[in-house]
């Protein structure tokens, strides 16, 4: 069965699980948490030297990291992965745009606020992430605006990429429902695909704590 290293608080294993249930394939989670500094455990940096999570044990026992690439690895033959070049092009231009701009303001902006200790949060640096996140947001409304997903007329993993941060936005004070009605819309839409999985849900067939797998 395939093993998913990664936390519910955790939008970027978010991501996998969404594109796993979407699929209908089993897995098992290991909860690896990063308030208890799991991530930059020995144990887990033999099986992710980046230290970060999400990441999936195949069946073969290789281990795939970054949740982009993830997305694409288990959206093949599937519709999430358009077959052509130029809508592949754009797939890939939305989930950069996730990865540079769009998660490193809302989901930094979400562990400042929710998780870090707050010594070690200044209100410089929180004005300037909600100033950003205020900005990808607008730019994802003006994405979404003309059209049911991100990158024309089907969800592809582009959607699954920016769902759980977007979802998410409402916890550091962005409400996504009275101020984007575009990204509104796309997130109701995107809720209703059969097979949909929650935000802080868990879809995994079996758990096991960190420090039981890794003493198994
Ligand atoms: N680019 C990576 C980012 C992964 C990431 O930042 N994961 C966070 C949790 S959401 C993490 O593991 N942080 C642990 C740390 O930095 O110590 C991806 O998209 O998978």
């Amino acid at each position: 069965m395939l093993t998913l290293f990664g936390n519910l608080d955790s939008g970027n294993a978010h991501k996998v699980q969404m594109i796993l249930k979407f699929r209908d394939l089993e897995f098992r989670r290991v909860n690896v948490r990063q308030d208890l500094g799991h991530p930059r455990d020995d144990r887990f940096l033999k099986i992710c030297s980046m230290g970060k999570i999400p990441a999936v044990m195949l069946d073969d026992g290789d281990v795939l990291t970054e949740s982009g690439a993830l997305l694409y690895y288990f959206a093949q033959n599937t519709p999430y992965w358009p077959t052509d070049a130029r809508s592949q092009a754009e797939v890939l231009r939305w989930m950069f745009f996730e990865q540079y701009s769009h998660e490193p303001a809302i989901a930094v902006l979400r562990y400042l606020k929710r998780f870090a200790h707050p010594k070690d949060v200044s209100a410089a640096r929180i004005t300037e992430l909600e100033a950003r996140s205020i900005f990808v947001l607008d730019v994802l409304e003006q994405g979404l605006k003309s059209k049911a997903w991100i990158t024309g007329g089907m969800p592809t993993i582009a959607d699954l990429a920016l769902y759980p941060y977007t979802r998410l936005a409402d916890e550091v004070g962005l409400n996504v429902q009275s101020r984007w009605q575009s990204i509104s819309d796309w997130l109701d839409r995107l809720q209703q695909i059969s097979g949909f999985l929650p935000v802080y849900s868990d879809g995994a067939a079996q758990v096991a704590e960190f420090n039981e797998y890794f003493s198994g």
